[in-house]
């Protein structure tokens, strides 16, 4: 058992170690190469101005859409990888509906490379709204408070979420040298941007070369070798008893 503990340390520790951002931009200076924001534009972050962890939070501009509207980010030539990493601050504007018939029906989803990697309902309006987004720990940063934008009050508060903290867009299994994510929120719900949107800030991507299995078994065996060493002199001295 300490064999396979040392194993998973030392399988972690080089995932850690391994990680490459690929693309970062904070959306302050313009609208990065990679993106095609379709109907998006940047926007000054109003009330989200601050929320996140310390040096990850929103702040200047973020990139607002209106639901219904599809931003694509490309990134071509990554280096080797097995994995790629999706960090962002999320924020649910205004009346998002959650789960149900018009006007709800407000899911947002994220792609990669055709295949859905995100899809749950945002609701923002009333608290009888169903949210399919349960965030796990340290991914909510606020909710069902006025941060700008539509209201305030009324149906109008709004909802603020760091997904980098979220593990299922941590180390998704990729190689390819190219990826091609989406984002939208998408749904029978889908209404004017004045009455609900969505943006983003902090986006960055990460790819990390996680060893190659021959290595991990090299390593394995290694450790294997010393257990089973270790084993042979614990028998030994236990021998005389
Ligand atoms: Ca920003
Ligand atoms: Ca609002
Ligand atoms: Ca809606």
């Amino acid at each position: 058992m300490k064999s396979l503990l040392a194993l998973s340390l030392l399988a972690s520790f080089h995932i850690a170690q391994a990680q490459t951002t690929v693309f970062s931009t904070d959306f302050d200076s313009g609208l990065a190469a990679p993106l095609s924001p379709g109907t998006a534009t940047l926007t000054g972050v109003q009330g989200f101005d601050g929320l996140g962890s310390p040096g990850n939070t929103f702040g200047g501009q973020f990139l607002r859409s209106a639901t219904g509207n599809v931003v694509t980010l490309t990134l071509t030539n990554l280096p080797t990888h097995n994995t790629i990493s999706l960090d962002f601050l999320f924020a649910a504007i205004d009346s998002l509906d959650g789960t149900g018939t018009f006007p709800s029906g407000d899911f947002f989803k994220i792609t990669l490379d055709g295949n859905d990697v995100f899809r749950y309902s945002f609701a923002n309006a009333l608290p009888s709204q169903t949210q399919s987004y349960v965030p796990p720990a340290n991914v909510e940063l606020a909710r069902h408070v006025d941060l700008g934008f539509g209201g305030p009050g009324g149906y109008y508060t709004d909802s603020a979420y760091d997904l980098g903290a979220d593990p299922s867009l941590e180390n998704i299994a990729h190689t390819g040298s190219v990826a091609t994510f989406t984002f939208q929120i998408e749904g029978q719900g889908i209404q004017s941007i004045d009455d609900e949107s969505w943006a983003m800030d902090k986006l960055s991507v990460s790819v990390s070369a996680v060893p190659e299995p021959g290595m991990a078994g090299l390593a394995g065996a290694g450790l294997l070798a010393l257990w089973a060493a270790r084993s042979r002199t614990r028998r030994s001295t236990r021998q005389p008893r």
